[in-house]
């Protein structure tokens, strides 16, 4: 077989976001584009770090194709052995189970994670490395160097692979093997939870839930394990089947974008009693009781608080992680717990460090991510499994675990307000504004609101010593409320604002008043530094979780 070198140009803008490279499928339609990109992954790695491989997506539009085209690249560069997904699909936390289980150099995941699908949606490639987790900013940063003086790549030509049955290939000294996308995955589930109890309390007839795969990749993952492993009904699962277009949907787990799970869960009879959603590629999760939602900021908490009661945790949680936009609700835990919390910037991939060093064991994020030492990666399915296994623990509703622990630990009012592709040049003039305001603030006051801080976050990481500077504007208060603002890293046209609000009530407070109403005045605070609703054009945010 031979191999070509075929001649290319680079690409401007493929330098990665929050989560790999992320943009409309018909950028990575162009001729090249796809190619030059994944030659410079393979050239920013070593010869040694490139003998074996895992490919697979989340099943949106354009994943099978550009598998091939990965394969062939990867033949061309020397791969001995190059792990598939069955129908080209594997979720990022599938994939992270595959990397550590069979110890392969790295994986490409290929998923614009909750951007929508189809020819006019989204397209992403993310790398992770031998961890199982994202490559960290180095390497990321080495490819992105990379793209901008790429000047060939290496293909082979040949028959597509047959990616619908499991199966072995040779092609020109390569190895390739289309595994069962599902079995590692639910098999280390099996590990971390108690089975028995859930399908004992699937079979007692008492128990019901909802699990919406939005026609994303966890659909085939849900019915293996909760249906078949678990015995919930197959009616348990929405939208199971993954499509390319996703059913013309937006794969994002949160109350918006998941409007039909929500409108069952907040049916006054007969609702199921859990409720949950995961996105595209499956690392994302939305846990939701009757009528209740779970605020992934209190998620993380709540998991902190009760780890040890499962069977994967009973030794207990060493150490927790949270993004600096995420609530502080899991600070109080850890404190609680005589354990420490770290502040890191957006992204899974400064968990990984942190998770190998064995400094923490539990991490999450407000951008309903949540997960532990078991991979390297966010896990929507871990996540409802971990809340399935505590509601048969503690044979509680979903919305009394979370009051009762509000009751110990004070509740973390949160809330974040999303303006979704809103022109760049507004976005970043409000930032540049509020950030020229920030040494201004210190010691100003708006009702009870006294700011003791405002900044700019930068983070050392403990392990390696790096720094990552310009991870949002802070402006904290004395009475423990936060206002966050920062620009999103994983879309893909025009900018997207973030505004997160955080206010704390201990447990001898107000625990049960309305979120938006609570944290209004937070909100007017941010309206009268920065203008938001009028400079973006918008008269309130597009997305409110
Ligand atoms: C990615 C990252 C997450 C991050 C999220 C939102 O998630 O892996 O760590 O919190 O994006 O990032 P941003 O606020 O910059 O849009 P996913 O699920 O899209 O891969």
């Amino acid at each position: 077989m031979t191999i070509n070198t075929i001649t290319t140009s680079p690409f401007p803008d493929q330098k990665p976001g929050t989560s790999g490279l992320r943009k409309q499928v018909k950028v990575f339609q162009a001729p090249h584009y796809l190619a030059n990109f994944i030659q410079s992954i393979f050239d920013s790695l070593t010869s040694a770090e490139k003998t074996t491989l895992v490919i697979g997506g989340d099943g949106r539009y354009y994943n099978r194709e550009a598998i091939q085209v990965i394969l062939r690249i990867a033949i061309a560069n020397g791969y001995k052995h190059v792990y598939i997904g069955q129908h080209g699909l594997l979720s990022t936390p599938a994939v992270s189970v595959i990397i550590r289980k069979y110890k392969l150099n790295g994986g490409i995941i290929l998923s614009a994670s909750h951007n929508p699908g189809g020819p006019d949606g989204d397209f992403g490639v993310k790398y992770n490395v031998s961890n199982g987790g994202p490559a960290p900013e180095t390497f990321t940063n080495k490819v992105f160097e990379h793209t901008k003086t790429i000047a060939r790549y290496l293909i082979v030509e040949g028959d597509d692979i047959p990616l619908d049955d499991a199966g072995e290939y040779e092609i020109a000294g390569t190895r390739i093997t289309v595994i069962d996308s599902v079995s590692d995955y639910a098999d280390l589930m099996e590990h971390l939870f108690d089975f028995d109890k859930i399908h004992s309390m699937f079979n007692s007839g008492l128990f019901s839930m909802a699990f919406d795969a939005m026609h994303a990749v966890t659909g085939p993952y849900a019915r293996e394990i909760l249906v078949k492993r678990l015995g919930a009904t197959e009616e348990s699962i929405m939208n199971g089947t993954p499509l390319p277009d996703f059913g013309k949907g937006h794969p994002d787990p949160n109350l918006v974008y998941a409007a039909d799970l929500v409108a069952l869960m907040n049916q006054k009879l007969q609702s199921p009693d859990l409720g949950a959603a995961s996105d595209g590629d499956g690392d994302r999760n939305m846990i939701l009781g009757r009528q209740f939602f779970v605020t992934p900021s209190d998620s993380l908490a709540v998991m902190a608080a009760n780890a040890h009661l499962l069977p994967g945790y009973r030794h207990g949680v060493c150490g927790i992680a949270r993004s600096m936009p995420t609530s502080m609700a899991a600070d109080h835990v850890a404190r609680r717990m005589g354990i420490k919390c770290y502040e890191t910037p957006t992204g899974w991939k400064f968990f990984g460090n942190l998770l190998d060093a064995g400094l923490i064991n539990l991490c999450g994020e407000e951008s309903f991510g949540t997960g532990s030492d078991h991979i390297r990666e966010k896990d929507g399915l871990w996540a409802v499994l971990f809340w399935l296994n505590l509601i048969a623990e503690k044979k509680q509703s979903v919305a009394n675990i979370v009051h009762q622990h509000w009751q110990g630990f004070g509740r973390n009012y949160y809330s974040r307000h999303d303006y979704e592709n809103i022109d760049m040049t507004a976005a970043q003039a409000m930032l540049s504004d509020i950030q020229t305001l920030l040494p201004t603030l210190s010691g100003r006051a708006w009702g009870d609101n006294l700011v003791m801080a405002a900044d700019n976050f930068s983070y050392r990481d403990p392990v390696d010593g790096s720094l990552s500077e310009n991870q949002g504007i802070r402006i904290l208060f004395e009475n423990e409320s936060r206002i966050i603002v920062r620009m999103s890293g994983t879309g893909t046209q025009g900018a997207t604002l973030r505004l997160y609000f955080e206010q704390y009530q201990p447990p001898a407070g107000q625990l049960d008043a309305d979120t938006q109403t609570w944290l209004a005045p937070l909100f007017a605070i941010v309206e009268e530094l920065i203008q938001v609703k009028q400079r973006s054009g918008r008269s309130a945010p597009d997305v409110i979780t």
